[in-house]
C-alpha cells in the first residue's frame, strides 16, 4: 500500500540520517477509492447515504430522531450510529422504533469508507431508500475521511458560537448543508447568525442552511423536504 516513492524525505539529526514516510497521503488515497467503489454500489442499490458531523453534544441524534419520525411513510430510513466506546445513542434510536446499527471505533475518532461499507451491510442498506450516519463527535477528524456519502452535513448548535468556521474550515469548506440547531436557545447566548453566515460562507460561499431546532421542531419541516427531494432525485438518476 505504501509505494517506495512516498519515502519523500530524508531526516538528519546530528547523529545518523533517518527515513521519513508520508502515509497520510496514501491512506487518504486508498479511502477516497473504497469511498468511490461504495457510493457506486449504492447507486445500484437506489440507496441514498448521508453523513452528519459535528462536535459532541450539538444535537445530532437528537435531529436525527425527529427527521425518521417525519419521514415515516416516505422513505425506509436506517441509521449507522458511530461512537468510540459506546451505544447509548442506538438505545436511544431503536428504543423510538428506529433501525438502528452501532458501530464501536474502539478510541478512533472517525469512521472511513470500509467501516461505513461494513455497517451498511449490517444494516442491509440495500432495502433503504435513505442511510444515515452519526459521525463521531468532533469537527476535526470526520472531516478528513470521505465516508462513501452522497452528501456530507454539519450541525453546529448555537451555543457553540458563530466563530467555529474560522476554526475547524475544513469540515465547513467540505460539506454540502448546515444546520444551526438549538435555535430556541439562541437568545440566551451570544451567537450572531449574520456573523455566523459571513464566517461560513468565506470558506464555502452559499452553502445551504436551515435553522433548526430538535426541541421545538423548527425547521424540522425543511429539512425533511430537502432529504425528500434529494432521495427522490437520486433514485430518478436526476442528481449525483
Ligand atoms: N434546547 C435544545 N436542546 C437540544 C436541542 N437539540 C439537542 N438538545 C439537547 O442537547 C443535548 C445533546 O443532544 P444529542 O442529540 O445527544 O447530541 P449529539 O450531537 O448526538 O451528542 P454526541 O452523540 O454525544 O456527540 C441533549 O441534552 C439534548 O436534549 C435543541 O434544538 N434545543
Ligand atoms: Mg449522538
Amino acid at each position: 500500500m505504501y509505494e517506495k516513492e512516498n519515502e519523500k524525505s530524508i531526516g538528519k539529526n546530528s547523529r545518523e540520517e533517518f527515513r521519513l514516510i508520508e502515509v497520510k497521503e496514501d491512506i487518504l488515497a486508498d479511502n477516497k477509492s473504497e469511498a468511490q467503489n461504495l457510493r457506486n454500489r449504492l447507486k445500484q442499490a437506489g440507496t441514498y447515504l448521508l453523513n452528519l458531523m459535528s462536535s459532541p453534544g450539538s444535537g445530532k441524534t437528537s435531529l436525527i430522531l425527529q427527521l425518521v419520525e417525519n419521514l415515516r411513510g416516505d422513505l425506509k430510513t436506517g441509521v449507522i450510529e458511530a461512537d468510540i466506546d459506546s451505544s447509548v445513542d442506538t438505545e436511544r434510536l431503536t428504543g423510538a422504533g428506529i433501525k438502528a446499527l452501532q458501530l464501536r471505533t474502539g478510541g478512533l475518532c472517525h469512521i472511513d469508507a470500509v467501516m461505513a461499507a461494513r455497517g451498511l451491510e449490517a444494516l442491509e442498506a440495500e432495502l433503504l431508500d435513505l442511510a444515515i450516519i452519526e459521525n463521531i463527535g468532533n469537527l476535526v477528524c470526520p472531516a478528513e475521511f470521505d465516508t462513501g456519502a452522497f452528501k456530507n452535513a454539519v450541525i453546529l448548535s448555537v451555543t457553540e458560537g458563530d466563530d467555529k468556521p474560522r476554526k475547524y474550515p475544513l469540515v465547513f469548506s467540505i460539506c454540502d448543508l448546515v444546520l444551526i440547531n438549538k435555535i430556541d436557545l439562541l437568545d440566551y447566548t451570544d451567537f450572531e447568525l449574520p456573523r455566523f453566515k459571513e464566517n461560513l460562507f468565506k470558506v464555502n460561499p452559499g452553502v445551504e442552511c436551515f435553522e433548526v431546532s430538535a426541541r421545538t421542531g423548527q425547521g424540522i419541516q425543511e429539512w425533511s423536504s430537502w432529504i425528500k427531494k434529494e432521495v427522490w432525485d437520486f433514485q430518478q438518476g436526476k442528481a449525483q
